[in-house]
């Protein structure tokens, strides 16, 4: 009898000569050369679930602000996480065994490694953006998850972090944890239900304009404003650059990526001065937000300062509330959060920041340290996450007068409101909105906070990026030998400079980022930071 994997994956054959890695964003890549790591993508997500006694993983399939003939893959834990690391590396493996009988002798030695019962039910959730590859690629999954004998469950086109909604709503249901109804329907009325009570009556000032860059963020907007309360009584949205008909309109010109990389609007923007704009990436994770001043002045509003905006105003409702000394904030960055981002929250707000290496993964299990961890980067991926025990709290707590009542109801809101499982664009969107009509802020009042460092991103082409390694939360370097002492040096010649170099995780290169207390020192000091990179690279 002929083994189905093998024949799947034999239908499917790898090009020859290419290495795939499962990196900070799953397997990303050309869509053309992909066909046969969907596949075996699809078999890992069956052993997944089975080393899970049947749990639901989640594949999705995207490749967010890469341009239109890219794609990608990445799958989903069962509470809505990143792939455990240990799984990223079988995952590696597996794309890069060469044929059928290869593979099917990598699965089975790997049920036998983590005793998994290849008996077990395997149930998977898939979905995809809406890059045209995506449906041939879903077939290539579908294949391979069909050969491993798996229950699939198909939600055609989704957001990122919708599917990562589906994938903790169907493995919570029933339960204590239960987080909503794992249906397109159910996430919308969460959300937009969740959106209505924490806005408290209160209306947001002005329209929003959401740049959706042509992604699968765009229909699904359209969709959830439905539920959302009228716009007389909350909030007008507008959406725009949400063609999904011309499949390579994706992402060029426009999104959260070409805002945030060419601090600009993009070029489509119609708006006037003071009016307030976001931008989705294409997989709708990612946020940022910004304005054209009154001198029309372009003004970003980045991950950083979402998360100043969200931890300040969920401070306030915790002491509010009467919680503060029982419930504490903590806020987690990367080395890009702009230096004064960090000194706002440490020396204004008075809460803790914590660094981390960049990536969501490792933003997320800092922030789970935490009773709530503000989670963001810079380029506009973030969340906020509660542990179980604040959740007790904030659910059992007695209010004892109708201030501590109303802060307590819209802390309950927002918990509902912020998509727990991942970084949602959407959700992140709606609680930006929540806190500046809470604050009756414009952008501008957003923006004047604190003044942001002048800061620079370079990209430097080396010949081996892998001889970059660092220590510190990627904030220093530890090969090549004697670097980071000539950087110092560097960074000591300019008035509050700071600079790091670390190997990019998504690109052949190497990132130099410098800030400085002037635009000219600390683009003098990227300069010579990325001379110093390419001498010893
Ligand atoms: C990936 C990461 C993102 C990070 C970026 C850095 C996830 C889901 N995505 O896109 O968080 O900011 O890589 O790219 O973790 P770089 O390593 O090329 O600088
Ligand atoms: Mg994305």
């Amino acid at each position: 009898m002929s083994d189905p994997i093998i024949e799947a994956v034999d239908k499917h054959p790898a090009p020859k000569g290419l290495q795939y890695t499962y990196g900070t964003a799953g397997f990303r890549t050309k869509a053309d050369v992909l066909d046969s790591v969907l596949t075996r993508v699809g078999l890992v997500a069956a052993l997944r679930s089975r080393s899970l006694k049947g749990k639901w993983i989640g594949v999705m399939i995207t490749a967010s602000h890469n341009p239109p003939e890219d794609n990608g893959v990445k799958l989903v834990e069962p509470l809505g996480n990143m792939l455990q690391e240990e799984w990223e590396v079988l995952s590696t493996e597996m794309a890069n065994k060469t044929g059928g009988e290869e593979v099917a002798k990598f699965y089975s030695d790997m049920a036998a490694k983590y005793n998994i019962d290849l008996e077990t039910p395997a149930r998977v959730v898939v979905a995809r953006d809406t890059r045209a590859s995506g449906a041939r690629l879903l077939g290539c999954v579908q294949d391979g998850l069909k050969a491993a004998g798996a229950e699939v469950k198909d939600y055609g086109f989704l957001t990122t972090p919708q599917l990562h909604y589906m994938v903790r709503c169907l493995n919570t249901e029933g339960t204590k944890d239960a987080y909503g109804t794992p249906t397109e329907k159910g996430y919308y009325e969460k959300f937009g239900a969740a959106f209505k009570t924490a806005l408290k009556g209160k209306k947001a000032s002005g329209s929003l304009t959401v740049d959706c860059a042509n992604g699968v963020g765009g229909p699904k907007l359209t969709e959830l404003i439905k539920y959302l309360p009228p716009k007389e009584e909350a909030l007008e949205i507008h959406v725009v650059n949400d063609n999904v008909i011309k499949p390579e309109a994706l992402n060029v010109d426009c999104g959260a990526d070409f805002v945030k990389t060419n601090q600009r609007a993009p070029p489509s923007s119609k708006t006037d001065p003071n009016d307030r704009c976001c931008s989705l990436d294409g997989d709708a994770d990612r946020v940022v937000f910004y304005f054209k001043d009154s001198n029309n002045v372009f003004r970003l509003l980045d991950g950083d300062r979402i998360a100043t905006l969200v931890a300040s105003f969920l401070g306030d409702q915790v002491r509010l509330a009467g919680l503060a000394d029982s419930i504490k904030i903590g806020v987690v960055q990367t080395a890009y959060a702009n230096g004064a981002a960090t000194q706002y929250v440490e020396q204004h707000l008075k809460l803790k920041v914590d660094c981390t290496p960049t990536g969501v993964k490792h933003l997320h299990h800092a922030a789970e340290k935490l009773d709530i961890g503000v989670y963001f980067e810079a380029n506009g991926h973030g969340t906020v996450i509660f542990s179980e025990n604040t959740l007790d709290t904030i659910a059992n707590y007695e209010p004892k007068n109708p201030g501590q009542a109303e802060a307590l109801s819209v802390l309950r809101a927002c918990i509902d409101l912020i998509n727990q499982s991942v970084g949602d664009a959407l959700s992140d969107m709606l609680l930006v909105e929540v806190v500046l009509a809470h604050k009756s802020w414009s952008t501008q009042e957003w923006l004047n906070t604190y003044t942001d460092l002048p800061n620079r991103l370079l990209k430097v082409t080396v010949k081996d990026r892998n001889v970059f390694k660092t220590t510190d939360a990627e904030r220093r370097l530890t090969s090549p030998e004697g670097l980071q002492e000539k950087i110092d040096k560097e960074v000591q010649k300019v008035r509050q400079g700071r600079s790091f170099a670390r190997a990019s995780g998504t690109e052949d290169a190497v990132r130099v980022y410098a800030e400085a207390a002037t635009k000219a020192e600390a683009e003098d000091l990227a300069r010579k930071v990325a001379e110093l990179v390419k001498v010893a690279g």
